[in-house]
């Protein structure tokens, strides 16, 4: 059944005509399978091929005709050692894929120093084919940008997933470690297709129990499924372990005992795990427990963490989402103020995880301003790939060019070009280690992700994890072409509507600098009249501001001043009504309702036809979609022709509920040519 379980790795044969042109690339395969990840590569060759091509090429020890595959380290090879490779600058994950001929017949060599190096190769080989490009004449070389390429999951114990919406966890922590569930492999070949190389299994708001002997067994198992696909397995720690699980009077980061209690713990988990990642941690931060608990910074809590891993190799990734109730002060201020002055203060092997945008995974929001700021630690991004403010799992909402904006965005900090993909891959400041977090939306469903299209923020994230430069769009064609098909008249459709599809979201739910005017702790659907929580700052009433006379937050000198955390041109920039792009326009400023856009209309009329626009563009994609029936197997056109249907309706909710309430406190009529709301 087209269920979508197999993800972008469906490897169904290819149209006659491509299968039999490939065949002269894939009449035999050498490959060993002395360790566990030769293994793993040969079966994903074997399984690739099959699939494609209809039956797999034989087996061999040698070439002894043309179109041979040949995938190997210099070291596990005497073959590839022989052709004498340039190999030096793949490091320790790259490969390159080359047409070239071995003892006299035309072969294709995939080649790294390493075996992971070798596997992404031969999924980079796979994925040539499963998009119809030649590869007869080969000559690829690529290697990732950023050594971290990491998975949170926010999976509780209970397999309860915190913002996810796929079902249940992944992690069956009932019937592990005796019970190692396929899936788990499926994971680890997905992941390892598109350059994850680690997964933190369980959520930031992390429980305890997980670093106990009897679940640390249970990690260690998945560890041992992941291992041979290169991936490496994390946890997150609550940082008052100590005192909950160890039974001490304290978790203060500078008393012997508790340090004793890390090291030891850390000694546990590597005895199970040799080649455990490390740890991921939420401290102070809504109502969880943090070194400042203790009268201690976030450094002192980070280094002792620090401490305990590096002696085997383990890193902490400490995060910066910290916002205090502090009532009067703006939010998105706090973790700059915060983590700035900590800069040259953290250890070697911690890394600062910081969100791509100060206030929390908004369809849009600017970049956030401690990229830059912190020249000498090492800076994470974290995105959020589950669409925890962007509809859920039904909205058709493809997030490379949010990935895209976020990582390209100029910081200004070090002059015209540092961007965050610059300050995070760690070029600049020659810092190590560098990397890069999505926040997972994988689940129990069967689809994984609650959608086919959802499956697709998985794989962008994965692509530019390996390399930020990459485009939205040709990611999502080779995605589209891999999950459904080749055939141009569809390809074309699809990615047209999968790289208006984010532009949408944020016109009908939050334009021109709007943010967090969702339900208030749900996260789902207009609610800018909602103020029921009890904190301000959760409420959407808190960031829009609106009243009579005008609407948005004041972050510039007359307000918040939020705006001089970023590099003074761009500051100078943002602050001023001249220069501020419109996307920004309200989330720096407070304009009336009657002041005047750059188009002519005033803001009022802007709005609308914001709204109005988002809604338009789900109405062009659901046409487009259902144009294209017959392209696709009937099971996933119905789900996602459903699912647009949904977001249709929910689109409109939001365009009539953001006016009504709007205009309940402007009085002014809708702009001429809206028709009021059906
Ligand atoms: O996005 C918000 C979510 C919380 C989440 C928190 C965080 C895991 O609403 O559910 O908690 O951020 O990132 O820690």
């Amino acid at each position: 059944a087209e269920d979508g379980y197999e993800l972008w790795l469906r490897y169904h044969p290819l149209p006659a005509a491509a299968a039999a042109a490939y065949r002269n690339q894939a009449g035999q395969l050498i490959v060993g399978k002395a360790t566990s990840t030769q293994a793993a590569t040969r079966s994903e060759l074997l399984r690739g091929l099959g699939g494609l091509l209809g039956t797999p090429p034989p087996l061999s020890a040698e070439v002894t005709r043309d179109g041979a595959i040949v995938a190997g380290t210099p070291s596990s090879s005497a073959l590839i050692a022989s052709l004498h490779l340039d190999t030096r600058d793949l490091g320790s994950e790259g490969y390159l894929v080359r047409s070239m001929r071995v003892n006299g017949h035309a072969a294709t060599v995939i080649a790294g120093n390493t075996d992971i190096g070798v596997l992404y190769g031969a999924f980079r080989f796979l994925r040539l084919l499963q998009i119809g490009r030649p590869a007869g004449t080969l000559d690829l070389r690529d290697t990732p940008r950023m050594q971290l390429r990491v998975l949170d999951h926010w999976d509780d114990l209970d397999r309860h997933v915190e913002r996810g919406y796929a079902g249940q966890s992944l992690w069956n922590w009932w019937t592990l470690p005796d019970d190692l569930d396929p899936r788990y492999t499926d994971y680890a070949r997905a992941n390892a297709s598109i350059g994850i190389n680690g997964s933190v299994l369980n959520n930031v708001n992390a429980d305890p129990l997980i670093l106990t002997h009897r679940y640390l067994l249970k990690v260690a198992a998945l560890a041992g499924v992941f291992r041979a696909w290169g991936i490496r397995a994390y946890l997150s720690v609550p940082f008052d372990a100590p005192v909950r699980l160890g039974g001490l009077k304290t978790a203060d980061p500078l008393d012997p005992a508790v340090r004793g209690w890390w090291r030891d713990k850390a000694d546990e988990i590597y005895r199970l795990i040799p080649d455990f990642g490390g740890f991921l941690v939420k401290a102070h931060s809504e109502g969880q427990s943090g070194p400042q608990d203790y009268g201690r910074t976030h450094a002192d809590g980070a280094n002792m963490l620090a401490a305990a891993l590096a002696p085997h190799g383990g890193v902490v990734m400490w995060r910066a989402f910290v916002y205090a109730n502090r009532p009067g002060e703006d939010r998105v201020k706090q973790a700059w103020d915060e983590f700035k002055p900590l800069d040259g203060k953290f250890a070697a092997n911690v890394l600062l995880q910081v969100k791509n945008g100060p206030l929390d995974f908004q369809p849009r929001e600017p970049f956030n301003p401690l990229f830059g700021a912190m020249p000498k630690t090492p800076l994470m991004m974290e995105l959020q790939i589950t669409k925890e403010y962007l509809g859920f799992a039904t909205n058709l909402v493809y997030l490379g060019p949010l990935f895209k904006e976020a990582l390209a965005a100029d910081t200004m900090a070090h002059g015209k070009g540092s961007t965050v993909a610059r300050v995070i891959e760690g070029r600049r400041d020659g810092h190590a280690p560098s990397g890069i977090a999505g926040v997972a939306n994988t689940g129990s469903e069967r689809d994984w992700c609650g959608s086919d299209f959802n499956q697709a923020n998985w794989y962008a994230f994965g692509r530019l994890a390996w390399d930020p430069q990459q485009s939205a769009r040709a990611i999502a064609d080779d995605w589209v072409r891999m999950t459904f098909s080749n055939d141009p008249g569809f390809v074309g459709p699809v990615v047209d509507m999968m790289m208006a599809s984010r532009e949408a979201a944020v016109d009908y739910m939050t334009p021109l600098g709007l943010a967090h005017q969702m339900g208030a702790g749900s996260h789902y659907g207009p609610a800018p009249w909602d103020h029921s929580l009890p904190r301000a700052d959760w409420n959407p009433t808190y960031y829009n501001r609106a009243d009579a006379r005008g609407i948005g937050f004041d972050r510039t000198a007359t307000g918040s001043d939020a705006v001089a955390q970023y590099a003074p041109p761009l500051a100078r920039c943002l602050a001023d009504l001249a220069c501020v792009p419109d996307a920004y326009l309200l989330w720096f400023h407070h304009v009336p309702w009657t002041y005047r856009m750059r188009s002519g209309a005033t803001l009022w009329q802007a709005l609308v036809e914001h709204y109005t626009r988002g809604l338009d563009a789900v109405q062009t994609m659901r046409a487009s979609w259902r144009g294209l029936q017959g392209h696709v197997d009937a099971e996933r056109q119905l789900k996602a022709a459903a699912f647009l249907a949904i977001q249709q309706r929910e689109a409109q909710w939001w365009r009539d509920a953001s006016i009504a309430y709007w205009q309940s406190l402007n009085s002014l009529p809708l702009p001429p040519g809206y028709a009021p709301p059906a």
